[in-house]
């Protein structure tokens, strides 16, 4: 039998690159684009994302949208919003853990085979990494060992330090 962890893997680089059915974006409740992998996601999609988006009329934190990719190679982008870290009490992990399971949801709904995710609100939203990732990598495993339609997960790093905590919290769960 295929270990869960076959079906998720780590790389590190940029996520708008990934040749993969869906990439999902860190974005805010506008949806209107911002900085970080967002701004880099809009950039590499071109115009036609945004107005999509405005269409959207926003997303509240936990949820997520799926739109087209337009000039990007992923056919699909599923926005999702994470939590702003406010020191931890405020529930952050069980929003963060939210934002994972309703992307990997709309996936499923649209036949979404292999999906590459950022680190979502470790970036400007301030969540820390090596808490982040257990949580991302247990809601995908949880996710993954209920759904077979999803082939592969993609955990995009954009640091070596995310790698290791991606790494260290798939090591622990083998
Ligand atoms: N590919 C992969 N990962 C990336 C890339 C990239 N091209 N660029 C950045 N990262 P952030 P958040 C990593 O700030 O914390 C935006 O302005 C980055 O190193 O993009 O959820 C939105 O509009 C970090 O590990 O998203 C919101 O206002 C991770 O992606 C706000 O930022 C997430 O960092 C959302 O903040």
């Amino acid at each position: 039998m295929t270990s869960l962890n076959d079906r998720i893997e780590v790389a590190l680089g940029d996520i708008t690159k990934m040749e993969v059915d869906a990439i999902v974006n860190a974005a805010n409740p506008s949806l209107l684009g911002g900085k970080g992998v967002d701004g880099a996601i809009h950039r590499a999609a071109g115009p036609g994302l945004l107005e999509e988006c405005r269409g959207l009329d926003g997303c509240p934190p936990g949820e997520a949208r799926i739109t087209r990719g337009y000039r990007l190679p992923a056919k699909y982008v599923i926005h999702t919003v994470g939590p702003i870290w406010r020191g931890g009490g405020s529930g952050e992990d069980e929003l963060l853990a939210m934002a994972y399971r309703s992307t990997l949801l709309i996936a499923e709904e649209n036949g979404i085979r292999t999906i590459a995710f950022p680190a979502i609100s470790t970036g400007a939203y301030g969540f820390p990494v090596e808490r982040a990732s257990p949580i991302a990598v247990a809601e995908i495993r949880g996710f993954l060992e209920e759904n077979g339609s999803i082939e592969k997960v993609v955990l995009v790093c954009f640091s070596e330090r995310a790698k290791e905590c991606y790494l260290d919290a798939l090591s622990t769960c083998e």
